[in-house]
C-alpha cells in the first residue's frame, strides 16, 4: 500500500518525544489569566539566572511597535487588563492584532513588555503575588523539565495568546522580513555519522544558511513537514511559508543517524542531534531527532521534527 501523510508519520515508532511538554501546557491552558502571567513571570525569573535570551532584532519588533506604544500610554490597570484579555483570548482589537503576527513577533512582544516590567514601565506582577495550588505545581513541572523542553513550554504558551486565528476569516498575516541565505563560502557542512544522503545532508546545510528555496526543492510537490508537537505541513507553498515565517538562523546539529529501505522503494532516515535557537544560542541545546521518508527519487515526502525525551533518546536509532 503506497505511504499516505498519515501513515508516514508512524515511521520509527520508538522516539520517544518530549510528553512532558503538551502534559504540561494542558495542565497551563487550565489555569486563571492572573496565575498564567503570574506563573510565566516566575519560570521567566527563575530562568533568567541560568540562561539569557537574545534581544530580538529591530527588523522583528517594527511590527509590534504601535501596539506596544499604545500599551505604554496606559494606566497599570488597563496594561493588566490588556495581557489578561491576551491569556483568556479575548476578542479585542489588540488580541486581533496579535493573533495576526508570527511566533516571532510575539516573543518580541513579550520581551519588551518584560523590560518594561522590570523598569516599572508596564504594571507588574504584584508583589507577593500567591500562585493558586494548581499553579505552583505546573510551575514545579517546569522546573523539573529540561532546558529546552522549558522554552518550548514557553513559547508555546506565548503563540496561543491572542484571539484565535481560525475565529478571524480574512487576515494579513505579519512576519519578519526573509533574510538573505548565506553566502556559499560562508556556509557549513553537517556531518551525520551512520548517513551520507545527500537529500538529509541538504537539507541540514540549506536551513542553516537560510536557503528556503534551494531548501523546498527538496520536497515533493505534496510533501509535509511536521513540526514538534504539531499537525503536518502539506504542500510545498504551506511548507514554504512556514520556512520564511518560522525557520530562520536556526542552528541544526544532527549527530548520528540510520538509514533504511521502506515499502515501495521509499527510504527512511533517523537523525538525531541538537538544535539552537536564535533566541538563546549554544546556552540551550535542545535534543531532537529528524524522521525522513523519501520517495524512490530521492525527495522528501515527509519529514516529522520531534523533541526528545531525554539526552538518552539521542542514541535510540532503533525501528
Ligand atoms: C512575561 C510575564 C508575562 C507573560 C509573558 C512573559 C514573557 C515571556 C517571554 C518568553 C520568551 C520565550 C522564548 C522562547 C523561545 C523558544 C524557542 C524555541 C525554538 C525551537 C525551534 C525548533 C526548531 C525546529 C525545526 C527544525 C527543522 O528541521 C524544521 C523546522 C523546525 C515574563 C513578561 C509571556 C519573553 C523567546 C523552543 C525546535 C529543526 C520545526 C522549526
Ligand atoms: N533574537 C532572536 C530572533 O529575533 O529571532
Ligand atoms: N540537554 C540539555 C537540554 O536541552 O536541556
Ligand atoms: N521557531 C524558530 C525560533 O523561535 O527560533
Amino acid at each position: 500500500m503506497p505511504f499516505t501523510i498519515d501513515t508516514a508519520r508512524n515511521i520509527f515508532p520508538n522516539t520517544l518525544s518530549a510528553d512532558a511538554v503538551p502534559a504540561t501546557i494542558a495542565r497551563y491552558a487550565q489555569l486563571s489569566a492572573e496565575d498564567q502571567l503570574a506563573l510565566i513571570w516566575f519560570a521567566y525569573l527563575e530562568m533568567g539566572k541560568t540562561i539569557t535570551i537574545a534581544a530580538p532584532g529591530a527588523a522583528n519588533m517594527q511590527f509590534a511597535e504601535a501596539t506596544m506604544n499604545e500599551i505604554k500610554q496606559m494606566s497599570f490597570a488597563q496594561q493588566s487588563q490588556v495581557m489578561c484579555d491576551l491569556a483568556n483570548r479575548a476578542d479585542t482589537p489588540i488580541c486581533r492584532t496579535y493573533a495576526s503576527w508570527s511566533a516571532n513577533i510575539k516573543l518580541g512582544f513579550w520581551y519588551q513588555l518584560g523590560k518594561w516590567m522590570e523598569e516599572g514601565i508596564v504594571a507588574p506582577i504584584p508583589q507577593g503575588y500567591q500562585l493558586s495550588a494548581n499553579a505552583a505545581a505546573v510551575l514545579q513541572a517546569i522546573r523539573n523539565l529540561e532546558s529546552g523542553q522549558q522554552i518550548t513550554v514557553l513559547r508555546n504558551a506565548v503563540v496561543d495568546m491572542g484571539y484565535d486565528p481560525n475565529k478571524m476569516g480574512d487576515y494579513k498575516r505579519i512576519s519578519e522580513p526573509v533574510v538573505v541565505p548565506k553566502e556559499i563560502s560562508e556556509r557549513t557542512q553537517v556531518k551525520i555519522e551512520g548517513v551520507e544522503n545527500p537529500t538529509v545532508l541538504s537539507y541540514m546545510n540549506n536551513m542553516n544558511a537560510n536557503d528556503f528555496d534551494a531548501l523546498i526543492e527538496l520536497f515533493t510537490p505534496d510533501g509535509a513537514l511536521q513540526p514538534p508537537f504539531q499537525r503536518p505541513i502539506v504542500g510545498r507553498d504551506a511548507v514554504l511559508r512556514f520556512l520564511r515565517e518560522e525557520c530562520q538562523n536556526l542552528k541544526l546539529m544532527p549527530e548520528r543517524g540510520v538509514i533504511e529501505p521502506a515499502e515501495d522503494d521509499f527510504t527512511q532516515i533517523k537523525v538525531t542531534g541538537k538544535v539552537q535557537t536564535p533566541w538563546f544560542g549554544a546556552a540551550v541545546g535542545m535534543n531532537m531527532a529528524w524522521r525522513f521518508l523519501l520517495n524512490p527519487e530521492g525527495k522528501i515526502f515527509f519529514v516529522a521534527i520531534d523533541l526528545l525525551a531525554s539526552p538518552k533518546e539521542l542514541l535510540n536509532l532503533a525501528r
